[in-house]
């Protein structure tokens, strides 16, 4: 069966995790235009998997970790930069693949100044290997750390870095087995 990608802004309003009030520390995770199309666009370079698949596998190594998430995509910059500002009363943390806004957005830039919790920076691809337009990130400016090139494994890398500097990171399962 032909993978189906997330349609704009559909990875917002029907998010895997209902949006309802937790005691664990929500890591925000923000994706950019264009990522409602994983597993359909240029699959030689972003994979086969779809922007659902790498949500439901935040999800899951989220409840490890004990952090909750609150995943979203838009094509709209603008609508990126309002999530970004509401990070700062809403998250603990924010994981953010802004896709080509990453290289062109000052808006986005000033927003993730505005911020005083933690920011990974994620892409599926090694930008560093790709157009030489790929490697000025305003993202980077603002970020704590990045990652890149590690496909949606990426983001649970970035969830991991989030949990050990939220001090969450003693909640792995593997961890707590006398
Ligand atoms: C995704 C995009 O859409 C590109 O514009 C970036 C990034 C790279 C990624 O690898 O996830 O240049």
């Amino acid at each position: 069966m032909p993978r189906r990608p997330v349609l704009a802004d559909q990875a917002a309003k029907e998010s895997v995790l209902p949006r309802l009030p937790t005691d664990l520390p929500t890591v925000m995770i923000i994706n950019g235009p264009n990522l409602n199309l994983l597993g359909c666009r240029e699959t030689d370079i972003y994979g086969r998997e779809t922007l659902a698949d790498i949500e439901a596998a935040c999800v899951a190594r989220a409840a490890d970790l004990g952090l909750a998430i609150d995943f979203r995509q838009s094509n709209v910059e603008g609508e990126i930069v309002t999530w970004i500002q509401g990070a700062r009363d809403e998250a603990a943390a924010l994981i953010l693949n802004a896709g080509a806004y990453t290289h062109t957005s000052i808006a986005i830039l000033d927003a993730l100044r505005s911020l005083d919790v933690p920011v990974y920076e994620v892409h599926l691809s090694n930008v560093f290997r790709r157009e030489p337009f790929r490697h000025k990130s305003y993202v980077s400016m603002a970020a704590t750390g990045v990652i890149c090139g590690f496909g949606g494994l990426g983001y649970q890398l970035a969830l991991e870095a989030a949990a050990h500097q939220l001090g969450r990171a003693e909640m792995r399962p593997s961890e707590n087995q006398a």
